[in-house]
């Protein structure tokens, strides 16, 4: 198949998910293009199956905001006419879902039929979408979806709840390429991080306020008075200035490294021993089955689809958005020896094997094929 898949190129989880399906699709057979406004920050490889299509917006001073739909919309059909893409699979409904439906129409006038296969991620159902401004323009575009996926139980019920959504939603999960998490380094240089006696506490994020950053820091503050610790703080965004100042304010500037964006998780989890995500929502956590592919328990907030991933009082614990002495007390309970550390590590891994990209990459391929032929008839 000829896929064109749209999303957003930066860090966050969607784009993360959308590259990596877009890569293991390109080695099961398919043509995949990718377009968006800049090479998606996993899409290091190009080769004959992958191609990327930016999407330019030319600056212009009547405009007060650039017209993106606009243009993808356009570019998308001019990719179609160019490439012959045969399916749109857009990921994050604003606007990418809405830019396709336009694509859609104006392919529909000259006789081509391209359906649009909508995954819906997260903030674009729970924060962003269902603000008023937006609502109306995301239940549209759902609706004329020719076929929803969600990545959690807990989205697809949100968005049923936030929305008058006349589509059928399939649960598609989130999912993690194994072997790409299999310990591949001699030495992930630990030393360089953390003295021996240490454990060592991460968090990756975009720094919104969503991931609740304060409560990453003062569960690591508990932590580190009763277990010699690190912690790592992995991303930016607007709350990181916040959390420089609490990080100081509460006098653990020596033992918290702030990391800005990496292209090195792998590594970074590599070294970690627990993972914390106490998130306000979280419609799944791809951070959180990182870092369990990397052998790593999570604490977490129990909120939205986390449930759904880190399995409570086995691959980490689970407790109510906020509670930070119950997270700080579970945590403790993971690191205080080496065996109960030892086991949860071991947990960890084997419930991320349930999420392995070669059982959940050919859901999508049986989506599309069910959406093209559905759509044949129209
Ligand atoms: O977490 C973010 O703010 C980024 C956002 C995104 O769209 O990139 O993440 C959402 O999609 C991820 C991939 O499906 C999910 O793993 C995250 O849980 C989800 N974030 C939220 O629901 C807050």
């Amino acid at each position: 198949m000829k896929i064109g898949i749209v999303c957003y190129p930066t860090f966050g989880g969607s784009g993360v998910v959308a590259t990596e399906l877009g890569l293991e699709l390109s080695k099961r057979g398919h043509e995949i293009h990718f377009i968006t406004y800049k090479q998606p920050v996993r899409l290091e490889l190009l080769s004959n199956n992958v191609h990327f299509h930016e999407v330019h917006v030319p600056e212009y001073p009547l405009f007060h905001y650039q017209p993106y739909e606009l243009a993808l919309s356009s570019k998308l059909v001019d990719m179609v006419k160019l490439h012959g893409i045969e399916l749109f699979h857009v990921h994050y409904a604003i606007p990418h879902a809405y830019a396709a439906y336009m694509a859609q129409q104006m392919l529909k006038d000259e006789g081509v039929y391209v359906p649009i296969v909508t995954t819906l991620h997260g903030t674009d159902i729970t924060l962003v979408g269902s603000h008023p401004f937006y609502k109306p323009a995301v239940t549209f575009s759902i609706n004329k979806s020719d076929a929803v996926t969600s990545v959690s139980e807990s989205l697809k019920r949100d968005t049923l709840r936030l929305f008058d959504i006349k589509n059928e939603i399939e649960v598609v999960p989130n999912f993690i390429d194994i072997e790409k998490h299999e310990p591949n380094f001699t030495d992930c240089q630990r030393s360089a991080m953390a003295n021996e006696n240490e454990r060592i506490i991460t968090h990756i994020s975009n720094f919104r306020e969503v991931k609740n950053i304060p409560d990453v820091i003062k569960i690591f503050n508990g932590i580190q008075k009763e277990v010699p610790s690190k912690l790592m703080l992995v991303g930016e965004g607007p709350e990181k200035e916040a959390a420089e100042y609490l990080v100081e304010e509460l006098c653990i500037s020596e033992k918290v490294v702030f990391f800005g964006n990496s292209n090195e998780i792998d590594r970074i989890l590599c070294f970690s021993d627990l993972f914390l995500l106490p998130s306000q929502t979280e419609s799944f956590g791809l951070a959180a089955l990182e870092a369990m592919a990397s052998s790593v328990p999570v604490i977490s907030s129990n909120s939205g689809g986390l449930s759904e991933v880190n399995k409570d009082g086995f691959s980490g614990y689970l407790s109510t958005v906020g509670n930070v002495s119950e997270m700080t007390e579970k945590a403790l309970q993971i690191l205080k020896n080496d065996d109960s550390l030892n086991q949860f590590k071991l947990n960890a891994k084997a419930q991320s094997l349930n999420f392995d990209i070669h059982a959940i990459v050919p859901k999508y391929e049986s989506i599309y094929q069910k959406t093209l032929s559905k759509c044949l008839v129209k």
